[in-house]
Parts: structure tokens; C-alpha cells; sequence
């Protein structure tokens, strides 16, 4: 029987997921949606046979309908619907941000650690993305030497009226803070913020540079720029000792006309990641139907992915790039790493 999947936000990623896995998912079917405007979930039930819209994010991850729960609503409300699901003992994939402070996702650890299974995995999706697939194991079978920097570009066409320069670093660079250290397979140690806009305070910095330097020296030079106005553009080159390796452009058409090449844009994420969110979703059921069925120890869990514990090592790196943004120049990582939660959930973790 096909898994019931509930997903609570019914905005722009809320309404991705529930389409794709409407329609590209095996084993799984969208049961319940719940939002915190109620029309909204009902239009986005309404296109599902079998859905329905609940009244609550508590009372659809209590539904004894719903198997694996879904989060994607405002970042401010992930860590409380993490804690319900772990609570509850459902499986749980929630959109990036874990949560935006530091001290939510160490308390979404330590309970995690406290319900003795691993239940929580994290939307970040590059890590399904069939190039960002290649790019990690070319370089991991060393096909460039060893890898010491990384050129990564990150646009969007525009954002949303009230997104401040930190919005940048939590809701855009995370993807690189998280994807590259899992390229490299390496963590971030040293972070440094800078802009050609001045910085003021509530206000958009646009573009940013942040730097990462990795453990053993690599560095990550990701340019961030979200009022490109032109189109959603991820590229990413990889440099190493003997070679370098990069992202090709997804485009399928090449047009040539007027003196001209061309070659589409997304306008959006969805487009240019839609088949990393379709095998990020269903590698969740099929993980989410093995521990079911007993196949996985519960130091595996429901999850196949980033984890909690990737959720947190992001939001901390996050919190560092702020804090070069604020005070100027490089800012350390590893001092706000929990020294017991790292003894709780990484001694013995292998890659
Ligand atoms: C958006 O929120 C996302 O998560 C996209 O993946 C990211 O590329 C974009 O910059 C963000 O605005």
C-alpha cells in the first residue's frame, strides 16, 4: 500500500512537492495538506484525488493517514514541526533551513538522538542533482587531482520585496555551504562575507561574495547575486591539481538567429532542480518503506540524505557568514560546533 504523505505549507515548494509527487512518485500519495491561509491548502488538495486540507501543521502530522510529513512552510516554524514529528515518531523531510538559529537545530538533535532514530532528513536537493552527482564522484575518483578551489555562481532573477542581505546568506548560499564541503568531502572551517554594496542594516547587499575555506585549505569562492534580473543560473567549476571539472548548462535547445546563440534560463529553481527534487522525494519513500518493513537499524532511520546533523553543521556556517558580514573579515566555524553533540551524533559517523 502506498505510503500517505502529509505536507504542511502550501506555498511555492509546498505545491512543487505535492505535484511531483502526485505525479513522478512511486509508492507514495499526498494525503493531507495543511497551511496557515486554509483556502490556499484546500486549492492545493483540490488538484489531488484522495487529499484533504486539515485545519493544523499538529493535527496532520497526529493523522493516522498520514506516514511521512513534509515541511515546507516559513522557515520560523520548521523547528516545531521537526520536534512534532520526532515526537510523534514520523518520518520527516523539512525544506532548508533545518531551522535559522543554531539553538534549534542542537535541540532537534539531542531529541532526535533522545527518540533513539534518526528520523529527520533536510531539503537540500543538490545532493540528488545528476550534476552534482557526477561532479562529486569524478573528483572523488580523482579524475582532477587533488581538488583545492571552487568558482560557484548563484542567481536568481529576483526576490521577494523584504529580503535583507542575511536572507541571501540562509535562503541562497546555504546550498552551497551545504553541497560543496559534499563535493570536496570536506567541512568548512573559515568563512569571509563580502560585497561591492555598501551594508546596511535590514538592507540587501546584492551581490555578495563568501568565501569557504575548507579543512585542509581548499577554497569555495560562491558569488550570490539574486536580483540578476536576467535568470536562474547555478554554475559550478571545480579546480584541481591537475585539471578542472564543472557543471555543463542544462539547457536542451541552442537557438541561433539574429547574429545570435541563445540558450533558455529557468526563471526559477524548480525548473533548473526538478529532477534533483524528484529523486530527493523518492528516495525518502523508498527509505521511509525499508524502515517500515524493518530492513534498516535504527541508526539508519527513514532517511537517505542530508540529515539533521547536516542541518545543523549549515546553519551554523550560516550564523559564521553572518558574523563576517557584521564584523568584517574572516570568521571561525568550529568553535560553535556542540563538542557533545558531536560525540552523540558524529563519533563512528563515516561518509
Ligand atoms: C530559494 O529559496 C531556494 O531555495 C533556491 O534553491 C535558491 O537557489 C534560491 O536562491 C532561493 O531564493
Amino acid at each position: 500500500m502506498a505510503l500517505g504523505i502529509g505536507v504542511i505549507g502550501a506555498g511555492i515548494m509546498g505545491a512543487d512537492h505535492v505535484a511531483t509527487i502526485s505525479t513522478a512518485i512511486s509508492g507514495a500519495e499526498v494525503r493531507a495538506i495543511a497551511d496557515i491561509d486554509p483556502k490556499r491548502a484546500e486549492l492545493i488538495a483540490s488538484r489531488v484525488p484522495g487529499a484533504k486540507a486539515l485545519p493544523s501543521a499538529e493535527s496532520l502530522i497526529e493523522s493516522p493517514e498520514v506516514d511521512g510529513v513534509i515541511i515546507a512552510s516559513n522557515d520560523a516554524t520548521h523547528a516545531q514541526y521537526v520536534i512534532a514529528c520526532i515526537a510523534a515518531r514520523k518520518p520527516v523531510l523539512c525544506e532548508k533551513p533545518l531551522a535559522p538559529t543554531v539553538a534549534e537545530c542542537e535541540r532537534i538533535l539531542s531529541l532526535e538522538q533522545a527518540a533513539g532514530a534518526r528520523l529527520v532528513q533536510v531539503g537540500f536537493m543538490r545532493r540528488f542533482d545528476p550534476g552534482y552527482v557526477e561532479l562529486r564522484q569524478r573528483i572523488t575518483s580523482g579524475e582532477v587531482g587533488t581538488p583545492i578551489l571552487a568558482h560557484c555562481v548563484h542567481r536568481n532573477v529576483d526576490v521577494p520585496a523584504g529580503w535583507t542581505s542575511e536572507t541571501t546568506v540562509f535562503s541562497s548560499a546555504s546550498h552551497e555551504i551545504d553541497v560543496m564541503p559534499w563535493v570536496f568531502g570536506r567541512d568548512v572551517i573559515r568563512v569571509n562575507w563580502f560585497s561591492p554594496t555598501p551594508l546596511t542594516a535590514g538592507s540587501l547587499c546584492d551581490p555578495q561574495v563568501v568565501i569557504l575555506e575548507l579543512e585542509g585549505g581548499a577554497l569555495i569562492f560562491d558569488e550570490l547575486f539574486v536580483r540578476s534580473g536576467y535568470g536562474y543560473e547555478i554554475r559550478c567549476e571545480v579546480v584541481g591539481r591537475t585539471g578542472t571539472i564543472e557543471l555543463a548548462p542544462i539547457a536542451r535547445v541552442v537557438g541561433r538567429s539574429g547574429l545570435k546563440v541563445s540558450q533558455d534560463f529557468p526563471p526559477d529553481w524548480r525548473g533548473r532542480f526538478a529532477e534533483a527534487y524528484r529523486r530527493e522525494l523518492q528516495t525518502w519513500v523508498n527509505a521511509i518503506s525499508r524502515w517500515r518493513l524493518g530492513n534498516v537499524e535504527s541508526a539508519v532511520g527513514p532517511v537517505d540524505g542530508p540529515d539533521a546533523w547536516d542541518g545543523y553543521r549549515a546553519a551554523i556556517v550560516a550564523q559564521t557568514v553572518l558574523i563576517s558580514m557584521s564584523q568584517g573579515g574572516p570568521a571561525v566555524v568550529e568553535s560553535m560546533v556542540s563538542p557533545e553533540l558531536y560525540r552523540l551524533c558524529r563519533s563512528g559517523a563515516s561518509e
